[in-house]
């Protein structure tokens, strides 16, 4: 058969559902081929939103997402997506249209050397030369992608490949010579970790996105709640423990709160599950946690002492190793510990000022009142640090943002994907007038398929984060941060785009704008808040400085 038609079967064999992406004259066999499949292709209006699309779809489901681009430029543009999905460990498939082997190298028409491109930013990737090997391939790169940290897989299929006449035989099994994630902990470390958490007084565990990624987050609230140790997480952790659980401080770093911030500080025992120590998360690195030993355990070795030095190194899966790790733990009482915690998270509560101007912090606030269980996707800057300061994540895979590379355009085709996924679920993008406007074409896609997702742009005419940094650290120098686009209506963009728009000025206008959009479930919904343009995100770590070197406002 045609190996695109091949191809599409292997896609099929993989359970694939959905795909997201825009096709052209090099990957046009594979679309023709897709023309048959019960595979629903989502044609988005940039092939950097595809690969976000999928890669939302993929963190909202814990399922490998999947793009299609065409060659060249069509294959450039999913370098920020596969960027983007390498730092936060999602699994996706992307295939990228090649031109015919003969003219590879040739500078031919629409021609560019996507696998050298994405080296850096895959956990592996293939440019297909022999159309019998194009099923193995299709099969490896499912199981690389979604197993052991996962991580996005790019296959480059030159247009004769896909024309070729091949047989399907999709390999059941896979074996791959050098490829063995180790998913078992040593049950040494397990026990000498075991011992360090029993002798400690100040215990914490710093949860990262990898305890989503492995589904370990009942084993992480029965380990939290038998030693019983505070769970501070990372961005990427958010989710992992339901941020309402008495022991959960919520999420560290550059903005994370006062409170979680000073605990991680004081702890004599850090025990950090599927974290990476960015520095976003650690401050500065030399001041990290000063009178703590470190347990970490991660399924990706290269990860263990990278960046912080470690104690007992646990190479695995989180959720094998916690279930393993808690049957050596024994309840042990730490009062003391407890009322400081607790007295901390008295004094230091995060707060902004409430004179009755339009916040943002205000509009989270009310998003997360009204719908507490929607999927919160974020774009990047204030807006991202305000939605994860202010909406709390009760389960894994209800917050979805771009912590690693920090890419603004995200948000909205990320909350696409997750709305594809989750059709009947409610979907909110809290973005940036900024960072909507880098992917704001694909308001154009969830009209044309229905998709309903909710984007409430917090709308400072600025920059803002960049502006921020300016204030405090630039002299108030805003050089090109401000957006002059006050006669600009994201309304009537919407409407133009036959979405629904809906502009607010005033606090009191909040409520009823959220609900009606709430109401909403045929079309996207965007709602401009016109909020104070010159607020900050409180509290701050400058760059550079230690976890409990913290800028705060008067409220
Ligand atoms: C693609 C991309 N370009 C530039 C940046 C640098 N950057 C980080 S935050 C930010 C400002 C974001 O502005 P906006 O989306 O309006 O959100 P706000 O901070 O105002 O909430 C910029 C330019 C980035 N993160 N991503």
């Amino acid at each position: 058969m045609r190996a695109a038609d091949a191809l599409v079967k292997a896609l099929e064999a993989e359970g694939v559902e959905h795909i997201f992406g825009i096709p052209g004259g090099a990957i046009i066999e594979v679309y023709d081929a897709l023309y048959d499949s019960n595979i629903e292709h989502i044609l988005t209006r940039h092939e950097q939103a595809a690969v976000h699309a999928a890669d939302g779809y993929a963190r909202a489901t814990g399922k490998t997402g999947v793009a299609f681009a065409t060659s060249g430029p069509g294959a450039t543009n999913t370098v920020t997506g596969i960027a983007t999905a390498y730092m936060d460990s999602s699994p996706l498939v992307v295939m990228t249209g090649q031109v015919p082997r003969a003219l590879i190298g040739n500078d031919a028409f629409q021609e560019a050397d996507i696998t050298g491109i994405t080296m850096p930013v895959t956990k592996h990737n293939y440019l297909v030369t022999d159309p019998n090997s194009l099923l193995t391939t299709v099969r490896e790169a499912f199981h690389i992608a979604s197993t052991g940290r996962p991580g996005p897989v790019l296959i480059d299929l030159p247009k004769d490949v896909t024309m070729a006449d091949i047989e399907f035989d999709y390999p059941p099994k896979i074996d791959l010579v050098g490829y063995k994630p180790k998913m078992k902990g040593h049950p040494k470390q397990i026990k000498r970790a075991a011992e360090l958490i029993m002798k400690s007084e100040r215990p914490v565990i710093l949860a990262g996105g990898g305890v989503i990624l492995s589904n370990a987050s009942e084993e992480l609230v029965k380990l939290a709640e038998t030693i019983p140790a505070f769970v501070v997480t990372t961005l990427m952790g958010k989710g992992a423990m339901p941020e309402t659980h008495p022991l959960c401080l919520g999420f560290i770093g550059m903005h994370g709160s006062k409170y979680a911030n000073y605990t991680i500080m004081e702890a004599d025992l850090v025990i950090a599950v599927g974290c990476r120590f960015s520095d976003r998360t650690t401050g500065r690195v030399s001041g990290f946690a000063p009178y703590a030993k470190v347990v970490h355990i991660d399924v990706d070795p290269a990860e263990i002492g990278k960046n912080v030095r470690v104690d007992v190194p646990i190479v695995g899966d989180a959720k094998q190793v916690l279930a393993e790790l808690v049957k050596y733990i024994k309840y042990k009482q730490r009062k003391e510990w407890e009322n400081k915690v607790n007295e901390w998270r008295k004094t230091y509560p995060l707060r902004y000022k409430k004179d009755g101007k339009l916040r943002p912090q205000y509009v989270i606030e009310k998003v997360y009142e009204l719908k507490p269980d929607a999927i919160v996707t974020t774009e990047v800057g204030q807006n991202q640090m305000w939605a994860a300061q202010y909406f709390k994540v009760s389960r894994p895979r209800q917050f979805i943002s771009s912590g690693g590379l920090g890419t603004m355009g995200f948000g909205f085709p990320a909350a696409m994907g997750a709305q594809v996924a989750f059709p009947d679920k409610t979907v909110v993008d809290i973005a940036g007038d900024g960072s909507f406007l880098m992917n704001i074409q694909e308001l154009a896609t969830c009209v044309d398929y229905r998709i309903p997702v909710k984007v409430c742009i917090l709308n400072n005419m600025f920059l803002g984060m960049v502006r921020q940094w300016q204030q405090l650290f630039y002299d108030e120098r805003y050089s090109a941060t401000c957006l002059r686009c006050k006669e600009m209506s994201f309304e009537k963009i919407a409407e133009g785009f036959g979405a629904v728009g809906i502009t607010v000025e005033k606090e009191t206008e909040v409520e009823d704008a959220l609900k009606e959009a709430f109401e909403i479930n045929d079309l996207p919904v965007v709602i401009d808040f016109r909020v104070e343009r010159l607020e900050n995100v409180y509290p701050m770590v400058p760059a550079g400085a230690a976890l409990n070197e913290i800028l705060d406002e008067e409220v």
